[in-house]
């Protein structure tokens, strides 16, 4: 069994789709923004950080009970655990990582402090969001070029790429003027990878 620990966001949601997908039992403990459960020295155990989305899976590789943090090293562990989501192909499966990399290293930071400096901040950080806005379109331009190509971002399957890109277009993205209008390979391939019933399961979990 596997406990997840989420908030409502894209990250969360970005678990969610992995853990459907694979078709795994799970639990779901749900936390409001700023529930100060995250801040517990029992969930601190769980997550150093204090941040969302964790698991804690009670069949851990070596049968004890494992916790993982960090959405793309959950992704990535349940995806080893199950021997699925990442192709065999070796340069399919570098595809993936690449593309895994650029979601979670590059578009997903830039836009969640998009987020803080267009909707929280408090004072005038035009020159920052220019900045990481314009750094979340070049990931998005290499996501699109490559979605030109291949139908699914490691090439011919849906992979666990796909499963942790999904949700920041369905979300962050859409914060910019434009969403992901100017790219048209992403568009399809949103209609493509939402159409999956993991996918539309995992999105509505954090709803
Ligand atoms: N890189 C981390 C980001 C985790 C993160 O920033 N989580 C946010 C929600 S998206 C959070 O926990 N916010 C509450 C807080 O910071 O207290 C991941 O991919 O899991």
């Amino acid at each position: 069994m596997i406990d997840f620990y989420l908030i409502r966001t894209a990250n969360g949601q970005k678990v969610a789709i992995v853990l459907e997908e694979l078709g795994l039992a799970y639990r779901v403990h749900e936390l409001k923004s700023g529930d100060p459960f995250k801040d517990s020295p029992e969930y601190r155990a769980i997550h150093p950080q204090g941040k969302l989305p964790a698991i804690v899976d009670t069949e851990g590789p070596d049968g004890k009970p494992i916790t993982v943090f960090q959405s793309l090293a959950i992704g990535l562990y349940l995806a080893e655990k199950t021997g699925r989501l990442l192709p065999t192909d070796p340069r399919a499966r570098t595809e993936a990582y690449i593309y895994a990399a650029v979601t979670a290293t590059d578009l997903t930071p830039n836009l969640a402090v998009q987020y803080f400096t267009t909707l929280r901040a408090k004072s005038d950080v035009s020159e920052a969001t220019g900045f990481v806005v314009s750094e979340a379109k070049r990931a998005l331009h290499a996501i699109d070029l490559r979605l030109g190509a291949v139908p699914y971002l490691a090439g011919s399957e849906f992979s666990l790429a796909d499963a942790l890109t999904f949700p920041l277009m369905a979300t962050s993205v859409q914060r910019l003027p434009d969403g992901f209008r100017p790219y048209a390979n992403i568009a399809r391939w949103f209609d493509l990878v939402g159409q999956r019933p993991g996918v539309k399961r995992g999105m509505a979990i954090s709803r």
